[in-house]
This record gives structure tokens, C-alpha cells and sequence, in this order.
């Protein structure tokens, strides 16, 4: 295993890079604690909304016991990423749509922030804090930064929660599967700004890894994931992931100009 500092990117994960047909990339919450969205573990801290910790609060049973706190709690949080813009490190990936033949893009955060920084196609594992769903047709509704979001189903009139996957909930239709589908033939494989503890998100390297793709880490942390990746880089996402695109220009560049001469 490889191990770097933020500015060393190993040149084999940069040839890697170059060569791959297949990548996919996993993010977790923190690609987004750069602009400024908090993290729900890490550091050695815990998210906790009055006096809640967040996984008793973002948890099935709470929606049955308590949907008004729930939704205080969601709307607290949009309230607070209304105002955020994605960094450098969504950036990269959204440019890596461009760069990589197959670019599969598998996120656990509900924060939007990979749309708005102009990736195409994102997988959402955990659903998405700017949408409503009820709780008994499961019409699905936007949440607009301007408007008031509704308490109750236009079509059934039954209560609406957030559009988001809790503890003990199922991932949305397919989409794990479609994750799993393409790990298992991608070639490398990042899995960014993620403590890797929860499941089955943190399952998809796994599968990459055992299907023969070379594994990266970018997380300024040590995870459950680390011991198994090829190249483990300990720095922030949206230092690293420009690294990886911008250095692999260098290179096509300087490799082109050798051919020249
Ligand atoms: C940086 C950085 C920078 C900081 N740059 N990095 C198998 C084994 C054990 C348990 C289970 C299992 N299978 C299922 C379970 C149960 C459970 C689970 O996994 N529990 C474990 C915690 C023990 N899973 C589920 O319940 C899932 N459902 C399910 O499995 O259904 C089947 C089932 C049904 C019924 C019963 C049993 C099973 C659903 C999981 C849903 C998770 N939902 C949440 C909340 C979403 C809504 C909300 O936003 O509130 O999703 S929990 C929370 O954790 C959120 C995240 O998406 C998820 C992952 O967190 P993430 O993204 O990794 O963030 P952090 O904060 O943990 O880590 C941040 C990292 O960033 C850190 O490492 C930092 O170092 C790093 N970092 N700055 C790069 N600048």
C-alpha cells in the first residue's frame, strides 16, 4: 500500500488514472465539509441537533415517533446549505465526466452539491435533503429554496416526509444495485471524504476491490477501509481531487511535447 501526503500524488494512481476505462468514485459527507456543510462523525465528534445524536434523530423509528422534530431537523440543514456552493473537489469530479471514458458517480450525501457543481449523473445512495416524499403514495416533491414546502400529500393528503434514507430504511429502488453493478467492472475505484461505517454504502469499494480495481482513499482520517486500498492519500478532497486531473494534463502535455521533439 501506498501511502502520501496531500501534494504527493503517487505517479502510479496517476497512470492509473490515465488509462482507466471504467472509474468510479464514492463520496461521503466529507467532500462537502469544504464548503462548509458538517460532517456527521469524524474528528471525534458526533452531529447532534438538540441534544439528539444524529443517527436517533435521521432514524426510521423517529418518523413514526416524532415527523415534526425530523423535519425541524431537515429544514434547519437546508436552511443552512441554501447559502453553500460546491468546492474544488466537486469541481474535479464533475470535470472527470469529460476526462474518463466511464465515470460512475455514487454518493451518500443528500446535499445536491455534486448536481450543482455540474456532474450529470449521480447515483444517490441516501436521497436528497431538496425533496419530499409521502409517507403513503410516495409521491415525490422538490423543496425549492423559495417556497414554503408543503405538510401534506396534494394527491393523498397523507403527511410527507424527507425525500432522504434513514437508519433501518431501504436504499431507493436500484440503486445500490446499479452501484455494486458498477464497482464490479470498474478498474479504479475512489472513495472520498467517508468514514466507511455505514452500510451498505461502505460494501461498494469492498465489491471493487474483490472484482480486481485499484483502490483509492482520499481522507484526511484513518477508516475501516483503509487497510485494503492500494493508495491511501491523507489530505482534504478539494486538494486532492484537482491534483489528480490537473497533474494528469501535466503529464499528457509533457508526453506530447517528447513526441514533438
Ligand atoms: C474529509 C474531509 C475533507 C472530513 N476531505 N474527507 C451491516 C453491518 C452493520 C450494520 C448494518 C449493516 N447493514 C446495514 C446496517 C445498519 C445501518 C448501518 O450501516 N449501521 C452502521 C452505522 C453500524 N444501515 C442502514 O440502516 C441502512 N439501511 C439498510 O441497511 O437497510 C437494510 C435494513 C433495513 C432494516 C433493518 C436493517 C437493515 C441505511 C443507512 C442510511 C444512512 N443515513 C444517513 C442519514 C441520511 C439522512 C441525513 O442526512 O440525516 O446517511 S446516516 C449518515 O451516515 C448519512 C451519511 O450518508 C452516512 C455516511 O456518513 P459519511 O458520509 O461517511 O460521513 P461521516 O461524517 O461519517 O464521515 C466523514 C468523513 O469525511 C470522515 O472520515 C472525515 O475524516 C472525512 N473528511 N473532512 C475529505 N475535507
Amino acid at each position: 500500500m501506498t501511502f502520501a501526503t496531500e501534494i504527493d500524488i503517487p505517479r502510479e494512481l496517476l497512470r492509473r488514472f490515465e488509462c482507466a476505462e471504467s472509474v468510479l468514485v464514492l463520496t461521503g459527507a466529507g467532500i462537502s465539509a469544504e464548503s462548509g456543510v458538517p460532517t456527521f462523525r469524524g474528528g471525534g465528534n458526533t452531529a447532534v441537533w438538540k441534544g439528539m445524536p444524529f443517527d436517533v434523530i435521521s432514524s426510521a423509528s423517529m418518523v413514526q415517533r416524532n415527523l415534526a422534530a425530523v423535519w425541524e431537523w431537515f429544514d434547519f440543514r437546508r436552511g443552512v446549505l441554501q447559502s453553500l456552493e460546491p468546492n474544488e473537489g466537486h469541481r474535479a469530479i464533475a470535470q472527470w465526466e469529460r476526462l474518463v471514458p466511464e465515470l460512475t458517480l455514487v454518493t451518500q450525501n443528500v446535499d445536491g452539491l455534486h448536481q450543482k457543481a455540474g456532474s450529470q449523473s449521480v447515483i444517490e445512495l441516501h436521497g436528497n435533503i431538496w425533496r419530499a416524499r409521502c409517507t403513503s403514495c410516495e409521491t415525490r416533491y422538490a423543496i425549492t429554496p423559495d417556497e414554503d414546502r408543503s405538510d401534506l400529500c396534494v394527491s393523498c393528503g397523507y403527511p410527507l416526509r424527507p425525500d432522504v434514507v434513514l437508519f433501518g430504511e431501504l436504499l431507493p429502488a436500484g440503486a445500490f444495485e446499479l452501484a455494486g453493478e458498477r464497482a464490479s467492472s470498474c478498474d479504479l475505484c475512489f472513495v472520498v471524504g467517508t468514514s466507511s461505517l455505514v452500510y451498505p454504502a461502505a460494501s461498494i469499494p469492498e465489491i471493487a476491490k474483490a472484482a480486481g480495481a485499484y483502490l483509492c482513499e482520499i481522507n484526511p482520517e484513518p477508516t475501516p477501509l483503509s487497510h485494503i486500498c492500494d493508495t491511501v492519500i491523507r489530505g482534504k478532497a478539494g486538494e486532492v481531487l484537482p491534483l489528480i486531473s490537473n497533474q494528469n494534463k501535466l503529464s499528457t502535455a509533457t508526453a506530447n511535447q517528447v513526441n514533438i521533439r
